[in-house]
């Protein structure tokens, strides 16, 4: 169905729906689309090249899956996800995602955070960085123009329902290039931040 509404053509992605999401597991019924990143497709973001290309070599696991529903990427609407961080190290830096600035610059997210241990860490292009303690039943907001990324400290996925405006877009480019100031380690079963 479509029809006219103003200035924009209303389809079915403009009808109110709801989706069923497991807040223990993040398992969200019937996602659209799924996106899985392994091992493979991380190459150039871990300090470590070699422990990459061993990780890689020895079976190429995932390393994170993002469970979405398609939204109309445009102004007004809402994107939200569940986003499956898994545990594991790459030499001694613990896993994580690519990380990304909003192509539009200008727009937040918010992480509601369902289950394991880690950080956001977030960064301005000037250089700035804060890491954000993530762990079940906190939430973390990422202002506008904080670049992301999510870092599993802990042993168990890391989980997190994330909202955030439809027609943010994802800048993976400027962030591959500078990378983030900060890195997550465990050594001597301890984190290390440098
Ligand atoms: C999240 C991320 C998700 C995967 O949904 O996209 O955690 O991380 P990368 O996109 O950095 O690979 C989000 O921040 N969306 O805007
Ligand atoms: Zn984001």
């Amino acid at each position: 169905m479509a029809h006219a509404v103003a200035d924009h053509t209303v389809t079915d992605a403009d009808l109110p729906f709801g989706v069923d999401i497991d807040l223990v597991t993040g398992a969200m019924a019937a996602p659209d689309r799924v996106l899985v990143r392994r091992a493979s497709d991380m190459k150039g973001y871990y300090k470590d090249a070699a422990a990459l290309d061993r990780l890689i070599a020895a079976g190429d696991p995932v390393h994170y899956e993002v469970f979405e529903k398609v939204i109309p990427e445009t102004y007004g609407h809402l994107l939200f996800c569940i986003s499956k961080l898994y545990p594991g190290r790459v030499g001694d830096e613990c896993f994580m995602t690519k990380g990304h600035y909003h192509t539009v610059s200008g727009t937040a997210e918010t992480y509601l955070c369902i289950a394991g241990t880690g950080y956001m860490m977030c960064k301005l292009s000037d250089g700035s960085c804060r890491a954000e303690p993530m762990r079940r039943n906190r939430m973390v907001y990422v202002p506008p123009h904080w670049g992301h990324r999510s870092i599993n400290t802990g042993f168990d996925p890391l989980i997190s329902f994330c909202v955030y405006p439809a027609e943010a877009g994802h800048n993976y480019g400027d962030i591959a290039v500078e990378g983030f100031p900060k890195r997550v380690f465990i050594r001597g079963g301890r984190e290390v931040i440098e």
